[in-house]
This record gives C-alpha cells, sequence and structure tokens, in this order.
C-alpha cells in the first residue's frame, strides 16, 4: 500500500523523505531510491524534525498465526473463538468481509465463510510482544507499552545516537519486526502522543504516516470528535447532544466554557483538538505509582489535624498526576507512628482517578479505619495501578457528584496554569475542612 503524505505542500519548508523500500533518508526531489531503486517514497517538510510514534502491529494475532503457517498467507483468517465465541481479530483479507475484533463468531462466519478460525494462542502473542518491545527499546529507553501489541516511542535526543533522524530509525525499526519478528506494524510519527496514535492508523497495514504541528488543526478540523483516544460513545453522545460532533467545533470553543461545562476532559478536548498534547512518553507507566508525603515538625494524634495535612498532599499527587495524564486506580495513604511503626492502607476506586478531592476523601476514609489515636510522625498518600488518563476515559464524568468536583478542580486548574501553582490555594489547604 502507498505511503501517505499529509503534508499540505508548502514551498518554504525544507521536506525530507523516506525511502520506504529500504527505510533510507532519500534527496526530497528524487523520483526514486538511489540505493535501493524504490519508489514509494514519503516526503513530508517536518518528516525529519518529528520524533514522538506510535507503533502498532497490524492484526497482530492473525499475523502471529500467518507467519507460522504460511499456507494462511493468501487467506482470510480469523483468529477467536472459544468460550466468549467472538472475533479476537481479523486478518486484513477477512476484514474486507466486514469481519472485525468482537464481532460473534458465527456472524463473522456468515459473511466470510471460507475463513480459517483459530483459537487464540496467547503465549505465543506474548512471546512475539516481547520481542518487539525488545526491537523498540533498543532504539530509545522512552517506549511507553499501551497494549500487547502497541507502544509509544519517544525518539527526541537520540538521533545522534542512531546516527539517523528518528523517521529513519522508525523505517528500521518496521523493517526489524517485519525481518526478525515475521509480524507487520504500522508507524504515526508526530510531535506528541495524541497526534502518533491518529498517524499510525491512516495506512494500515504496513503504514508509516505522518502528522505535522503546522497541519494539525486543519487535519483534525473536520474528523468526528470519536477519533479523539479516550473519547467514548457515552461521551461522544453527550458532546453530540450538547452540538458538538466535530473536533473544529472544539476549536472554535471557548476553552473555559468547555471546563465549565464537561470539568478536567472539557480543558483537555480543547487542546487535543488544536493537536496540543504535552503527556510524556512515560516507560514506567504500569509499574509506577504517584505519592506524597509530609513528617510533621511534632507529632500529631488529633485526626482533624491529620486530615488537614492530607489535603495539600492530595493536591500535590493530582497535579503530578494530571501532568503525566494518568489516573489511579488504587489509593495508597501510610501513617508512621511515632515509634517507627508504619502502617499502610490501600483502596481500590471505582474507576480511576486524577482528582485530589477524590483522593482526599478516599484517604479520609482510610485514616478513619486505619488511625488508634497514636501519635504520628508522617503522612502519605498515593494513587497506584496508573493508566492512561485518557484511557481511562474519565468516568467521573458521569458520576454527578464527581463531574462537580472535576469541574471545579478543572477551574482551578485552569487558573493555575495562567498564574503559578503556589498562587491558587482552595481554602482546604489552608484550613481545616469542613467535617461530614
Ligand atoms: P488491535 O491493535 O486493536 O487490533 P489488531 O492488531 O488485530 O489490528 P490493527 O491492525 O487494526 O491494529 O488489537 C491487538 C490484538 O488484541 C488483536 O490482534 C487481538 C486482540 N484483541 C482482542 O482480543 N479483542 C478485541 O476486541 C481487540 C480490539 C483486540
Ligand atoms: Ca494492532
Amino acid at each position: 500500500m502507498a505511503p501517505r503524505n499529509l503534508a499540505a505542500a508548502s514551498p518554504k519548508a525544507k521536506a525530507g523523505a523516506l525511502c520506504r523500500g529500504c527505510g533510507g533518508a532519500v534527496d526530497a526531489h528524487a523520483g526514486a531510491c538511489p540505493s535501493c531503486g524504490g519508489r514509494r517514497i514519503l516526503r513530508h517538510p517536518e518528516l525529519f524534525s518529528l520524533s514522538v510514534a506510535h507503533v502498532d502491529c497490524d492484526a497482530f494475532y492473525a499475523s502471529v498465526e500467518k507467519r507460522d503457517n504460511p499456507a494462511l498467507a493468501d487467506r482470510p483468517v480469523i483468529v477467536g473463538g472459544g468460550r466468549r465465541g467472538v472475533v479476537a481479530t481479523a486478518c486484513y483479507i477477512a476484514r474486507t468481509y466486514g469481519v472485525h475484533s468482537a464481532m460473534p463468531m458465527f456472524k463473522a462466519l456468515k459473511a466470510c465463510p471460507d475463513a480459517v478460525v483459530i483459537r487464540p494462542d496467547m503465549a505465543k502473542y506474548a512471546e512475539a510482544a516481547r520481542r518487539i518491545r525488545a526491537l523498540m527499546e533498543s532504539l530509545t529507553p522512552l517506549v511507553q507499552p499501551v497494549s500487547i501489541d502497541e507502544a509509544f516511542l519517544d525518539l527526541t535526543g537520540v538521533e545522534r545516537l542512531h546516527k539517523a533522524p528518528a523517521a529513519v530509525s522508525l523505517a528500521r525499526l518496521q523493517a526489524r519486526i517485519s525481518s526478525e519478528v515475521g509480524v507487520t506494524a504500522s508507524v504515526g510519527l508526530s510531535c506528541n502522543k495524541f497526534l502518533a496514535k491518529i498517524a499510525s492508523d491512516l495506512d494500515k497495514p504496513r503504514g508509516f504516516s505522518v502528522i505535522g504541528r503546522a497541519e494539525a488543526q486543519t487535519f483534525l478540523a473536520d474528523k468526528p470528535i470519536g477519533l479523539i483516544w479516550g473519547v467514548g460513545a457515552a461521551l461522544s453522545r453527550k458532546l453530540a447532544a450538547d452540538g458538538l460532533r466535530t473536533i473544529g467545533q472544539l476549536q472554535t470553543a471557548d476553552p473555559g466554557e468547555l471546563a465549565r461545562r464537561y470539568g478536567e476532559i472539557g480543558l483537555r478536548l480543547s487542546r487535543l483538538a488544536r493537536g496540543e498534547d504535552d503527556r510524556p512518553v512515560n516507560p514506567e507507566r504500569d509499574a509506577k505509582s504517584i505519592s506524597a508525603e509530609t513528617t510533621f515538625e511534632t507529632d500529631i494524634s488529633e485526626r482533624g489535624a491529620l486530615e488537614d495535612s492530607l489535603w495539600p498532599l492530595c493536591e500535590k499527587v493530582s497535579r503530578r498526576i494530571k501532568e503525566q495524564g494518568l489516573a489511579g486506580r488504587v489509593a495508597v495513604l501510610k501513617l508512621k507512628r511515632a515509634d517507627f511503626s508504619t502502617l499502610t492502607r490501600r483502596t481500590t476506586l471505582d474507576h480511576p482517578t486524577q482528582l485530589a478531592g477524590t483522593l482526599f476523601d478516599t484517604g479520609r476514609a482510610l485514616l478513619a479505619k486505619a488511625h488508634d489515636g497514636a501519635p504520628c510522625r508522617l503522612i502519605g498518600i498515593g494513587l497506584c495501578d496508573l493508566e492512561d488518563a485518557a484511557v481511562a476515559g474519565q468516568p467521573e464524568l458521569f458520576a454527578p457528584d464527581d463531574a462537580r468536583l472535576a469541574a471545579r478542580e478543572a477551574a482551578l486548574d485552569a487558573l493555575r496554569a495562567k498564574f503559578g501553582a503556589r498562587v491558587i490555594g482552595t481554602g482546604r489547604g489552608l484550613k481545616k475542612p469542613e467535617q461530614g
């Protein structure tokens, strides 16, 4: 399939170009690659200045099955079945018959009676995924797995190490995944995770697509809001009910109004709609927790005073987790008593959160159970079991109480962004919170 070039022609921009045959950098005006003679040339004005990528394997389970049984190469292959009786994935040939993931198997076979159906072999897929991950990590330490067969890579700063622009290293990675693991992958290259993820899907399979900074807004304008990663059907419906259907409508909507109506996610949607996404590629996403703690000058035994000290810590955790675009499903409270004995209490939330208020309420409940009146020298609180907030989908929006909390925190976050983190307290951080 021919590579897609989304760049608006810009006479001033110095275009980079890449041979899709051998992955080498070529002169932007070359009709064919001087090394391999290939004519599939990808040109883009920002090609050699972008370094955030999303790499996603094509029809992953089915590709592994085809690799292991070459007789299947030209056959429609469906992987799935088993207890749930649904399609896990279909190869691209089977997709031409309308077969897709999560489709009931009987329907899939009605659409494509000749399909070869294979039961999933997770051990095999996990092994291929590990090898692909290792190839990615040989390029950059900044690899953030998203699922078994996809990951974000940040190649900023490793160009000198590889003596090649990120685009060239990624083309080589794509070739190595194919030759060494035996499956194909698609690459999306851009300036941030949001755009890279969209790009990787534009030209599947074996795609290599670029969305540059300059074209991002225009490219997004006529796309449906559902294209935004993490905007599920429920949120799409809610936005549509308010007349918001295209990303372009979000671009022109007042960010303050979006924040007021939808809380934190409104602000985020406004930024994403403009192609702005400052979430870093975070390789430790799965293992990490985000926490904050404080040691008192004098030991504290009074519950209310402990709660007072908890609130600024919740704000700190919330700020850091929002900065990283994460949300945590498990809240952990830590107390160190005056005799240095430590106790931790944890609870799993109904849904992942980024909110200081939710963390505080949870922490306060944990404290009520854990604190026996003994004097304490330290208190800490954190969130773990982290996931990408966009993937977590901000279901708080649909819990009325949390939605109010989210809107309030979003408004405060917007003020902090404008005037600095230290300027805005909520009052709770300064005085004892109301009981209840
Ligand atoms: P995806 O990356 O969503 O899909 P894919 O790799 O099969 O195809 P594409 O080229 O569109 O990326 O999922 C990766 C694997 O996860 C997929 O091969 C099978 C499994 N999977 C399921 O088991 N059930 C599902 O509903 C989906 C979407 C995926
Ligand atoms: Ca995939």
